[in-house]
């Protein structure tokens, strides 16, 4: 039964009022409207996008939030797990997944490989195929290519994932590898997931997180063919001298975090492609809770909240997590 005063189309998943002609006919409106955008991809890849979009909690929507666990590679395991210690066993993460009722679970392959076949057709999957440690340091990120598309399959995963960063010396590796990548993933009927995440000696810390930055990748994203991109939430701050010169002659509104997800989310084609933002590290509730609010104001389609939901203890996570769905079934 769904928390009261939330509106689910048809009813809350597991309300007993909810009949499956509901969720058939409601839900499948804004999920086709949606997967109308993504003509050119083929049928595999366009009912993977469906699998994604109509599972769990918030399925049949259009708004989706997913459980990325790949800080134990990008952070390193103390940082990422040693808070909630139950997390360091990858089946905590599916199970966390499935019992929020998350859309997917994203992780590398190590990861997705230690529960993929308990947990098979329990949660959509997306494998990130490429990682970054922070051992080596150094300002410029040039993630490894650590997964294929084949190992995707092989573990009955619905997308593929993979990281750029805009700003870094090693940008245009990126930009290549994933064009690869994705061209293989949607010609096998994946669909294709990017993180865009401006870093390096191209830009200033604050600019990782500018409006115009933060905009930027996410076009970038958009023409590198994504069908979900994912970048953290924008500052007010413009980083770019050119850019800057625009944002105020063409008085874009950059005030509040309504104001910046909605520039971000036009440049994704106008909104016809699916923007979702990260958690971030991790935070109190009502912190977290106020800037989920300005997200869905904004017309954003989601969040990927790692941090801070796995580094609580379960039930805690998972309350925050339906609180999450909540705002964004709402908006
Ligand atoms: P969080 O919610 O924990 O921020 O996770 C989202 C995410 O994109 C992870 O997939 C990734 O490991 C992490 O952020 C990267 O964080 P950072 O940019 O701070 O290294």
């Amino acid at each position: 039964m769904g928390p009261v005063g939330v509106r689910y189309p048809g009813g809350a998943p597991g309300d007993p009022g909810r009949s499956s002609e509901d969720e058939k006919v409601v839900s499948s409106k804004r999920v086709k409207e949606i997967l109308s955008w993504y003509g050119s991809s083929n049928a595999g890849t366009l009912g993977n996008l469906a699998r994604i979009l109509n599972h769990g909690r918030l399925g049949g929507t259009g708004k989706l939030v997913i459980l990325p666990v790949d800080q134990g590679f990008e952070h390193g395991p103390a940082r990422s797990f040693a808070k909630n210690p139950p997390a360091y066993d990858p089946r905590y993460h599916f199970e966390l997944a499935i019992d929020a009722g998350c859309n997917a679970y994203a992780a590398p392959l190590g990861f997705l490989e230690a529960g993929a076949a308990e947990f098979a057709g329990d949660i959509p999957l997306i494998l990130k195929l490429n990682n970054s440690d922070s051992l080596y340091g150094g300002t410029d990120p040039a993630p490894a290519v650590t997964g294929s598309v084949d190992d995707a399959l092989r573990l009955g995963c619905a997308a593929i994932g993979f990281t750029i960063y805009p700003a870094s010396a090693a940008r245009n590796e990126m930009y290549q590898q994933i064009r690869a990548l994705s061209e293989e993933a949607k010609s096998k009927g994946l669909a294709v997931v990017i993180w865009s995440y401006p870093r390096g000696s191209g830009i200033s810390k604050d600019g990782e997180t500018a409006l115009d930055v933060v905009a930027y990748a996410t076009q970038i994203a958009a023409q590198l063919g994504a069908h979900f991109i994912k970048v953290k939430p924008p500052t007010a701050y413009i980083e770019q001298k050119d850019a800057k010169k625009v944002f105020e002659s063409e008085k874009i509104p950059v005030e509040t975090l309504p104001d910046r997800v909605r520039h971000v989310v036009q440049s994704a084609f106008g909104g016809r492609r699916i923007v979702i933002f990260s958690g971030g590290a991790a935070k109190g509730r009502d912190e977290v809770l106020d800037e989920i609010r300005g997200i869905a104001q904004g017309g954003g389609f989601g969040s990927i909240v790692g941090r801070n939901s796995f580094q609580r203890p379960k039930t805690q996570a998972i309350e925050l997590l339906h609180e999450i769905m909540d705002i964004y079934a709402n908006a």
